[in-house]
């Protein structure tokens, strides 16, 4: 394993919506650690165009670019990681990817979060904490499995999911490396200012545990 350490604190998500890199851009301004370009709908030469403004923006800011789902995408980028699902475990050698970039993969049980880091996994997705409105179908988990999978692997662990200023502090019993956010940043009036107050916030709670 040869990358760069990385900071998981404050983890945008990309929204597909317009204005990307000015709200990516005010989010790093504010501090986010590190960028995940999420994208569902866009063809692969748009998001290439579109994922590739967004690495130039994070490497002024020395933050790793995650990208959510395409292999491809991220190797023709040298993007710094790549987050996947619990199904794309098996399609790809998780072994080798992880000796070019920072591999995330998604876990909603103890099971899967153990199975990730056998496979090879970087860092955890945990997740979705509370009710979001950015993604469909979002499954939901008990937050007593945060603390199970803490207990069960020693790879990092962001949790993600419908937090926001008002379900944050609910996860203050919890022990965590990061928080991944997409609506109460992206979609906030000021993006640069929430994320000061959300990384000093969520620092404060790392240091708890
Ligand atoms: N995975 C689980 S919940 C979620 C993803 C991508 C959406 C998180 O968005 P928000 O707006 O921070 O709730
Ligand atoms: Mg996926």
């Amino acid at each position: 394993m040869h990358q760069q350490p990385f900071d998981l604190t404050l983890y945008i998500v990309t929204d597909g919506k317009d204005c990307l890199k000015e709200r990516v851009g005010l989010a790093l301004q504010g501090g986010a650690t590190c960028v995940q370009y999420r994208e569902k709908i866009k063809l692969y030469e748009q998001m290439l165009e579109e994922a590739a403004v967004l690495h130039l923006l994070c490497k002024q800011y020395q933050v790793p670019l995650f990208i959510n789902d395409h292999v491809q995408l991220a190797m023709e980028l040298g993007a710094e990681g790549i987050h996947l699902g619990q199904s794309d475990i098996g399609n790809h050698n998780l072994r080798s990817l992880a000796e070019h970039m920072i591999v995330g993969i998604s876990a909603e049980t103890v099971e899967q979060a153990v199975h990730a880091e056998q496979a090879g996994a970087h860092y955890l997705g945990v997740g979705a904490c509370f009710p979001t409105g950015s993604k469909e179908d979002a499954s939901y988990i008990e937050l007593s499995v945060i603390k199970q999978i803490r207990q069960a692997v020693s790879i990092p662990i962001v949790l993600i999911g419908g937090i926001n200023e008002v379900t944050l502090p609910k996860l203050q019993n919890y022990s965590f490396d990061g928080i991944a956010m997409i609506s109460a940043i992206l979609a906030a009036e000021e993006p640069k200012h929430v994320t000061q107050l959300f990384k000093q916030q969520i620092r404060d709670m790392k240091q708890v545990h």
